[in-house]
C-alpha cells in the first residue's frame, strides 16, 4: 500500500488589524474623522508587524527564558537577570510604537486612550507578555502624574515612563505582594525607616514581575504607622543606583506555568533608597489608581489573546477537513466557537468602553455618571474577560485536536498564558467583593441603571426593535435582582457578588452592542444585529443564592463519606 502523502496545512496569521472582523469598524465608529486616517495607517502597519516580525521576536523570547545568575565565577554576589535579546528588542519596540507615550501625549485628546489600547490589543499576543511591564509602567505613570507634584525625582521618572525614545524608556514594577498575602495586603511586613534624612525599605517582596524594570512602586509601613492596610504608604524605588542594584537581592526567579519570557522574582529589600508618593498611610488608596489601570490592561490583553486564538482556529477550520467537510461547516464546531466569539466580542466591548471612559476622565471631560461607571465596571470587566479568555483558550486548544497540545504549533501558549489573567491584579472573588465596596461608597449602581435605560430609550433603528424588546425585558429582570442583592445581608451580598458581576458584564455588553448597532447602517447593522441576537440568547436568567444553599455548599466542599 502507498504511504500517505497527506500533510495538514497549518493556520496562518495574517495582518492582525486588517483581518480583524470588527476592530476597524468599531474604532471608525468611535474615533472622530480628524484623527482616524493617521490611526488607521498606524494600526495597519502594526497589524503587519504583529503577524510577522514582532511575533517572531515573541516566540524567541518565550524559548529563551530569563535566568538568574546569583554569583560571578569567583563567588561574588552579582544577581544578574539575563533575558533574551528578543525581550530587550520588544522593550525598544514598545517605546518606538508609543505604547505608553500615546496615552500621555494625548494628541487625540480623550480618544488617545482608545488609540493606545487598540495598539496594545494587537500587540499583546505578539509581545511575549511584554504588556505586563507596560501595564505597570502605565499605572505608575498615572500615579506619578497625579501625585508627583513638583518633585524633580518623581517628575523625571514620569518622563522616562512616558517617552517614545527607546534609549530613555523605563518600565516599572509593582511591589505589593508579600508572603503574608497578595489579595489581603494588611499583613505587609516591609518597613520604611528614615535613616540620615533618607527613606530606606527593608523587607521581602514575593511576586515582583518585570524585575528588570528600572523602577517600582512599593508598599511599605513606616515603623510608627498603625497595623493593617490603612497603615501602608507608597514609595518610588529606583531599581538601580549608579549601575548597581539599589540594595536589592534577588532571591530567585519564579518557575511559572506561563508568561515564560517575563522575569518574575522574589526579592529582598535590604535598605533600598525610596521616595514617598502620595500621602503617608494612604498607600493602598494611592496605588489603587495603578491597580485600576493594570486591571484594564489585564482585560485588553485577555481579549487580545482571545481574538488571536479564535482567528488562528478560524483559519484552521477552513483548511481542516473532517468527515468530508471543512471543520467550519460542522454545525457543532461553529456553534461551539460562535459562543466563544460572543464572549470575545462582549469582553472587547466592555474593555473598550472603559478605555474610552478612562480617556475622558483623564482629560477632565467625564461626567459624574461616567466616573461612577468606570469605577464600578473596571473590576467587573477584568474578572469577566479573565475568566472567559481562559474558557476560550481551553476550547481553542481542543478545537485543534492533538495539534493544539503541541508546543511548536503556537497553540498551547494561549492556554498557559490565559490562566494568569484571573490571578494577575486581583483574583475573580476578590474583584467580586470589590463590587460591594463600590456599591456601598458610591451611587455607581444607579449610574449604571440610568446609563442602560438611556441606551435602550435612544435606540432609533427599526431593524433592532425585536432584539430591543428582549434586551429591555431582561434588563428589567436584572434590575429587580440587583435591588434584591443590594438589600440582602452582608454575607449574602458576598455570596452573590460573583454572579452579580457576571450578569452585569454580560448585560452591559449587550447594551453596548445595541448602541453600536444603532449607530451603524446597512450590512454592518445586519451583522451586528445577528451578533446581538446570538449574544442575547446565551445569557442566563439571574437568581439569588439562599443562605441554605451557601451552608450546603460549604458542606459539599468539605464533607467526607463515612468509609
Ligand atoms: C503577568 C504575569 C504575572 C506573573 C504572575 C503574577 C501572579 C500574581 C501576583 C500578584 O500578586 S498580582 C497582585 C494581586 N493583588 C491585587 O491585585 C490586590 C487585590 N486586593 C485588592 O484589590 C484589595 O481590594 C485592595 C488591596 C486594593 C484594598 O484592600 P483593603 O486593604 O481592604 O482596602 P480598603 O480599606 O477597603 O480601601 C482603602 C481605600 O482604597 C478606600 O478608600 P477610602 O480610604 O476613601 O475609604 C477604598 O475605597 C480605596 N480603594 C480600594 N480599591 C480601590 C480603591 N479606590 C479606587 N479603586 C480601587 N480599585
Amino acid at each position: 500500500m502507498k504511504a500517505t502523502e497527506f500533510f495538514q496545512e497549518g493556520p496562518e496569521i495574517k495582518n492582525t488589524f486588517t483581518s480583524h472582523r470588527w476592530l476597524k469598524a468599531y474604532l471608525k465608529n468611535r474615533i472622530p474623522p480628524e484623527y482616524w486616517p493617521e490611526i488607521e495607517a498606524d494600526l495597519t502597519r502594526l497589524g503587519e508587524n504583529c503577524a510577522g516580525m514582532y511575533l517572531t521576536l515573541a516566540r524567541q523570547a518565550e524559548r529563551e527564558k530569563p535566568v538568574h545568575v546569583p554569583y560571578d565565577p569567583w563567588g561574588k554576589r552579582i544577581d544578574e537577570i539575563r533575558v533574551s535579546s528578543a525581550w530587550v528588542e520588544l522593550q525598544n519596540i514598545s517605546a518606538r510604537e508609543g505604547m505608553i507615550h500615546i496615552g500621555y501625549k494625548r494628541a487625540q485628546k480623550e480618544f488617545s486612550r482608545l488609540y493606545q489600547f487598540a495598539k496594545l490589543y494587537l500587540f499583546h499576543p505578539s509581545s511575549a507578555f511584554f504588556t505586563c511591564p507596560l501595564a505597570m509602567a502605565d499605572g505608575a505613570a498615572r500615579v506619578l502624574e497625579l501625585n508627583g507634584g513638583s518633585d524633580a525625582t518623581l517628575k523625571e521618572a514620569f518622563q522616562h515612563l512616558t517617552t517614545n525614545e527607546p534609549e530613555n524608556f523605563w518600565t516599572s514594577g509593582q511591589w505589593m505582594t508579600e508572603r503574608s498575602g497578595g489579595s489581603d495586603v494588611s499583613g505587609t511586613e516591609t518597613v520604611a525607616r528614615v535613616e540620615n534624612g533618607q527613606i530606606r525599605l527593608y523587607g521581602t517582596k514575593w511576586f515582583t514581575s518585570a524585575t528588570t524594570s528600572q523602577m517600582a512602586l512599593a508598599l511599605a509601613r513606616y515603623e510608627d504607622s498603625p497595623p493593617g492596610s490603612r497603615g501602608l504608604s507608597l514609595f518610588y524605588v529606583p531599581t538601580y543606583l549608579s549601575g548597581k542594584f539599589n540594595n536589592i537581592q534577588i532571591l530567585r526567579l519564579k518557575d511559572k506555568l506561563g508568561t515564560w519570557a517575563l522575569p518574575t522574582a522574589e526579592l529582598q529589600l535590604q535598605g533600598s533608597l525610596a521616595y514617598p508618593v502620595g500621602e503617608r498611610d494612604q498607600g493602598v488608596k494611592t496605588v489603587a489608581t495603578m491597580l485600576n489601570i493594570t486591571r484594564l490592561y489585564n482585560s485588553v490583553c485577555s481579549v487580545g489573546q482571545m481574538a488571536r486564538a479564535l482567528d488562528q482556529l478560524r483559519d484552521y477550520s477552513e483548511k481542516r477537513k473532517v468527515f468530508s467537510r471543512p471543520l467550519v461547516d460542522q454545525v457543532l464546531h461553529h456553534l461551539t466557537f460562535g459562543r466563544e466569539d460572543m464572549k470575545s466580542l462582549a469582553g472587547f466591548l466592555l474593555t473598550m468602553e472603559l478605555v474610552y471612559l478612562l480617556g475622558r476622565e483623564e482629560c477632565g471631560v467625564a461626567t459624574a455618571e461616567e466616573q461612577d461607571l468606570l469605577r464600578l465596571m473596571t473590576p467587573i470587566c477584568k474578572l469577566f474577560t479573565a475568566r472567559v479568555s481562559l474558557q476560550t483558550a481551553s476550547e481553542v486548544v481542543e478545537g485543534f485536536g492533538g495539534a493544539g497540545y503541541i508546543e511548536d504549533t503556537g497553540v498551547p501558549v494561549h492556554l498557559r498564558d490565559s490562566q494568569v489573567f484571573s490571578i494577575w491584579e486581583g483574583a475573580t472573588n476578590v474583584l467580586s467583593l470589590d463590587l460591594i465596596r463600590v456599591v456601598q461608597k458610591t451611587p455607581a449602581l444607579s449610574s449604571l441603571k440610568n446609563n442602560v435605560r438611556e441606551r435602550i430609550k435612544n435606540v432609533k433603528s427599526r431593524e433592532l426593535q425585536d432584539t430591543l424588546k428582549k434586551v429591555s425585558a431582561r434588563w428589567n429582570e436584572l434590575e429587580r435582582y440587583l435591588g434584591q442583592w443590594a438589600e440582602s445581608a452582608p454575607e449574602m451580598q458576598a455570596a452573590n457578588s460573583r454572579d452579580v458581576a457576571f450578569h452585569l458584564a454580560w448585560n452591559y455588553s449587550v447594551a453596548l452592542l445595541l448602541s453600536w448597532a444603532d449607530r451603524e447602517t446597512g450590512a454592518n447593522q445586519k451583522t451586528l444585529n445577528l451578533w446581538l441576537a446570538e449574544m442575547e440568547s446565551g445569557i442566563e436568567v439571574p437568581r439569588m443564592r439562599t443562605p441554605e444553599e451557601c451552608q450546603n455548599s460549604r458542606q459539599a466542599f468539605t464533607a467526607r463519606l463515612n468509609i
